[in-house]
């Protein structure tokens, strides 16, 4: 039997297990990137370990999330980053160089290798054929320091592309059909391939714009082929030699296929308030539209930003709409300056924005009250603009361009023929903001910067023989990282100071869960499918963990969410009947007993519940690995015990 693109990488990557779908697999990994939200822990971890360093082909830290240094918080943070990664061996791209997922793909990513990022977006970079998978920063860390990454087996999803996209329809239809068709949930587990005629039709930013939305789905990754139009990017990126081709197997087996019809596809839009409530854009018209906000790792590619400077080319943005401009890197910045192109946009009205996350991440530009917010953006759950009753939809950079010029939801397909959107030959290339790492002599002697903001990694414990603890919270479904540990300029200076990020831990939902916390001193977390959907920070486990919360109790868990668990001692449950999740509330007394032995045993545990009298069973889906990791108080004290071997 033939292997698919992604089972091709791993074949070539595999440090251990078998490659059989859902059990445990461990990579080598070739590259990692950080960006500075999640950056600053993964690096204290880094210390922690004990690794001078790092031992990957390539390491980058991104300076892209908070750029707002509204306090002394973000420079501090952001200059450890900087005296670090120089002494330990990694390449620090300076606050203005971009978008860790946009510039990461131009200037370092390579077909047929891996890289794991601490970004759930990381997958962005297999539009050019890597494997690239999002993980939390502890993962990242012991990446960095050789260890391999571990991940269930995925299975596969092929996603047949035919025809060619039309006028003002683009790769981000594209994606918007797929979460259709297969929801926040339909991924998970798998890899999404992609594949058919309509791939050669796609240039590499439109595939990266496709598999960064694959995030969305929940899947492990997204991959396209490496291909001709793989090389004439790298050409033009000036990067010719790393070009490898990457095609599956004429017999390669998918657990499932859908097809999208590039050539029937219309605009399509995420409706409030989740990536996959997709709907044609042409049903929507006519909504009263507040702020535009164009940007994000998902579309701020030169060709995006082209294609919008043409269409506002000589017009006016409507009155009553702020239009926000984020480019994704320096280089595309810089091109659109160099041909005229920005000018067309300032000219318009646009507001331009320097090349980071900016609203993406609740970094400014939070919407009036009730505001409508149409944005080229990936995530769209509740409250993450910073504005709690905002209306945010996702859509394509043309829809945004379309509505920023009328004022009201439009079909861009509406405005008549599309121009054809010239892409240069080459890419102006200036890798000026990168700071490359000392040599390993000169890196002895070099100080690390660490200011007030910068705390050390929390307390963990080894998992004890009996937990007997209350139930300090019980949330629904789709609880997303987000509702966890939110962003946003209040939240995110403290990322390198547990004690403090934990005082907004869950408070979106519960505004007392963390003083609730504090007072009981530990307790037990009850919640619905796909708890800790969304992003990857590590924070979203590390506040629970600061606030004494020992296990939490789940339908079913998101991936990247379940290995942060692990990796700070936390034990994730599932229920074995999910009726038994209508039988537990907050405050209810639990106790689940020889808790080692089960897991050990199988994963099956019995919880008692004194409060109602009752038991019920749940199950931990863990590997050996993992239950380890959990014995040992988490993946750091692990760590630490193996390399001390
Ligand atoms: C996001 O889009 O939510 C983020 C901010 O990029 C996160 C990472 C983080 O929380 O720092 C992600 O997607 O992993
Ligand atoms: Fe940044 Fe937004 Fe992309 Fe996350 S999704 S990496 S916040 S641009």
């Amino acid at each position: 039997m033939g292997y698919t693109l992604a089972q091709k990488i791993i074949k070539a990557h595999l440090l251990s297990g078998e490659m059989i779908p859902g059990s445990e697999v461990g990579l080598k990994i070739d590259q990692t990137l950080t960006q500075d939200a999640t950056g600053s822990m993964a690096y204290l971890e880094f210390e922690a370990i004990g690794i001078p360093r790092v031992k990957t082909e390539k390491s980058v830290a991104y300076i892209d999330h908070n750029t707002l240094q509204s306090g002394f918080e973000n420079a501090d943070d952001h200059a450890y980053m900087q005296s670090i990664t120089k002494k330990i061996g990694v390449d620090f791209s300076r606050p203005g160089n971009g978008i860790c997922h946009q510039v990461h793909l131009e200037r370092y990513g390579v077909p047929g290798k891996t890289l794991i990022g601490s970004d759930s977006h990381t997958p962005t970079c297999g539009g050019i054929g890597m494997l690239a998978i999002g993980a939390g920063g502890l993962d990242v860390a012991v990446a960095m320091g050789g260890g391999a990454y571990y991940i269930p087996m995925p299975g596969t999803i092929k996603v047949e592309l035919t025809g060619r996209l039309q006028g003002y329809v683009s790769a981000k239809d594209v994606i918007l059909e797929v979460l259709r068709q297969l929801s926040v949930k339909g991924g998970v587990g798998y890899v999404v391939e992609y594949a058919g005629e309509g791939v050669s039709t796609l240039s590499v930013p439109e595939r990266a714009t496709i598999t960064n939305m694959g995030a969305e789905l929940g899947a492990t990754t997204s991959i396209f082929p490496a291909d001709e139009v793989t090389r004439d990017f790298l050409r033009a990126q000036g990067r010719e030699s790393d070009f490898t081709p990457l095609q599956p197997d004429s017999d390669a087996q998918y657990d499932k296929v859908i097809t999208v019809d590039l050539s029937a596809l219309r605009p399509l839009a995420a409706c409030p308030h989740s990536p996959d409530n997709v709907k044609p854009v042409s049903e929507l018209c006519g909504i009263k539209v507040d702020q535009v906000c164009i940007g994000s790792c998902t579309n701020s590619s030169l060709r995006d930003l082209l294609r919008v400077a043409g269409m506002l080319k000589g017009q006016t943005v409507a009155e009553g709409v702020s239009l926000t401009i984020s480019p994704g890197s320096k280089q595309v910045f810089a091109m659109m300056a160099d041909c005229g192109a920005l000018g067309d946009l300032i000219a318009a009205g646009a507001r331009v924005l320097e090349c980071t996350c900016g609203p993406c991440i609740g970094m400014g530009q939070s919407p009036r009250s009730a505001g409508v917010s149409l944005r080229t953006f990936n995530r769209n759950f509740k409250g993450r603009s910073g504005t709690a009753d905002a209306q945010v939809y996702l859509v394509s950079p043309e829809t945004a361009a379309a509505s920023a010029l009328t004022g009201y939801i439009t079909d861009p397909t509406t405005l008549g023929q599309a121009a054809e959107v010239v892409m240069p030959e080459r890419f102006t290339i200036s890798d000026n903001l990168i700071v490359h790492p000392a040599g390993a002599d000169e890196a002895q002697a070099l100080e690390i910067r660490r200011g007030p903001n910068i705390k050390p990694y929390p307390q963990t414990a080894p998992l004890a023989e009996d937990i007997r603890c209350e139930v300090t919270l019980k949330v629904e479904d789709n609880i997303t990282t987000d509702h966890i540990m939110p962003a946003g300029a209040k939240v995110l200076p403290y990322r390198s100071n547990v004690p403090k990020i934990s005082e907004f831990c869950f408070v979106a939902v519960d505004p007392d869960f963390p003083a609730r916390c504090k007072e009981k001193g530990q307790g037990i977390i009850v919640g619905g499918h796909n708890y800790g959907q969304g992003s990857s920070r590590e924070h979203a486990a590390l506040a629970p963990l600061y606030l004494g919360v020992k296990a939490v109790i789940a339908k079913s868990f998101a991936r990247i969410h379940k290995a942060n668990l692990v990796n700070a001692g936390i034990l994730p449950l599932e229920f074995v009947s999910e009726a038994d999740y209508d039988g537990v509330e907050l405050g209810h007394a639990l106790s689940i007993c020889g808790v080692p032995a089960g897991l050990k045993a199988g994963g099956d545990l019995t919880v008692t519940d004194s409060t109602t009298g009752r038991s019920f069973a749940v199950r931990a889906e863990l590997s050996g690995r993992q239950i380890d990791i959990l014995l040992a108080g988490g993946l750091l004290p692990y760590t630490k015990k193996i390399s001390e071997r």
